[in-house]
């Protein structure tokens, strides 16, 4: 066991980040027994699951005429609208069968306001809204975190950089991450996470 400061956080491990889902992310499934091995040396581990009520703002069949991965301009700032994907009791917005989730101390849902998209497992696509997860962590004496799940370049990387901000020492593994890689953005992800301090691992 590692410190107790320590806790491992993973990104939206569901079925439609998998192949075969709404959102699939490609080879998400294969990060899966990775994850589980690691969690074997972590004190505390946190899952985080993308929650949205049908008819979510971020879904482009809620835009007439709008395809999925175009942007919108939202009261917040751009938003890349999504098909539908990970709806409230959906098989697809289950976590892998094969996710170890008896191990989670705590499961941070996000994204369950249909007005707001949330990447970030610590605030939503506003920015300012929080969901709760620093309290917790601060509350348990933990202050390092290493990230894991889907996708690098949208959940995990607006998680970790919101966990940088925030103080916490930051770790992603690469290695246990799978990109969507929209117009470049696993590289701008990686370079944005580096120049924030993040450890890529
Ligand atoms: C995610 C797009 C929409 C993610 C969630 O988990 O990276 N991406 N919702
Ligand atoms: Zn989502």
């Amino acid at each position: 066991m590692p410190a107790k400061d320590t806790a491992l956080l993973v990104i939206d491990v569901q079925y439609d980040f998998c192949p075969g889902g709404a959102l699939a992310v490609e080879g998400g499934d294969e990060i899966v027994p990775g994850i589980n091995a690691l969690m074997e040396d972590f004190h505390s581990v946190v899952l985080t699951q993308d929650w949205h009520p049908a008819g979510h703002a971020s879904f482009a069949s809620q835009h007439e005429g709008r395809q999925p991965l175009e942007v919108l301009d939202f009261p917040y700032g751009p938003q890349v609208l999504w098909p539908d994907h990970c709806i409230q009791g959906s098989r697809g917005a289950e976590f892998h069968d094969d996710l170890n989730t008896d191990r989670a101390d705590l499961i941070v849902r996000k994204g369950f306001r249909r007005e707001i998209d949330s990447y970030s497992a610590f605030f939503e696509n506003d920015h300012e809204t929080p969901t709760g997860l620093e309290g917790y962590l601060r509350t348990r004496g933990i202050s390092k975190l290493v990230c894991v799940g889907l996708a690098t370049d949208f959940c995990v990387n607006f998680s970790a950089l919101d966990a940088a901000k925030l103080g916490f020492e930051t770790t992603v593994r690469q290695d246990l991450c799978r990109g969507i890689d929209l117009d470049g953005s696993l590289q701008a992800a990686l370079d944005g996470m580096k120049e924030a301090g993040v450890a890529i691992a």
